[in-house]
């Protein structure tokens, strides 16, 4: 796969919040954003949010609130790793063929999380490379539903 295939832009940045209704009336009435989809993920242990801008909503880069769903949660394990305050927890790069780019990936040395991508907001494919092949950034690996791709 050439370099120029890979990526298709940032999808979106993923904070890590205490509390997601709290987290929403910051960004929303402070900054501006609006809140675009919510969802529960019971297996990423996640209740979330999608925020994004303007007309185009999902086609623009979006911000995603991520608060844990219980204590078990990656989210609540990133939270106590930095004192209980919310901050950037992940980066998603947006793809139009994630077992492509999963494979290339692996191909040049990334650490994958997932043996297969996974489903996540909305219904969207992900994986994620782990922080330790990445330079310390986790990077999610998201294709969106076809619908929201165009
Ligand atoms: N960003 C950067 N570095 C991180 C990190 C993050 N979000 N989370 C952990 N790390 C670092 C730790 O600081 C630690 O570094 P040191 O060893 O230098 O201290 C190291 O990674 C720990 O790695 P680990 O022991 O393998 O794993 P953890 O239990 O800390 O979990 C990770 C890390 C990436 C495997 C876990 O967060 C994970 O599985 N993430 C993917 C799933 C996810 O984030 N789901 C929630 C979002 C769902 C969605 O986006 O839809």
């Amino acid at each position: 796969m050439d370099n120029s295939d890979l990526f298709v832009c940032i999808d979106h940045v993923g904070y890590a919040v205490p509390d997601l209704d709290e987290a929403i009336k910051l960004h929303c009435d402070t900054f501006g954003w609006r809140v675009l989809h919510r969802e529960t993920n019971e297996e990423q242990g996640v209740e979330e949010a999608m925020l994004g801008t303007g007309e185009q909503g999902a086609q623009n880069a979006q911000i995603q609130l991520l608060a844990p769903l219980n204590d078990s949660s990656t989210i609540a394990k990133w939270l106590e790793r930095n004192g209980g305050r919310g901050g950037v927890q992940q980066v998603a790069y947006r793809v139009e063929d994630i077992d492509a780019v999963s494979a290339t990936l692996r191909e040049r040395g990334v650490t994958l999380l997932y043996d297969a991508p996974k489903i996540g907001t909305g219904g969207s494919r992900i994986q994620f490379a782990h922080p330790k092949s990445t330079g310390g950034i986790l990077l999610e690996i998201v294709e969106p539903p076809a619908a929201a791709a165009h």
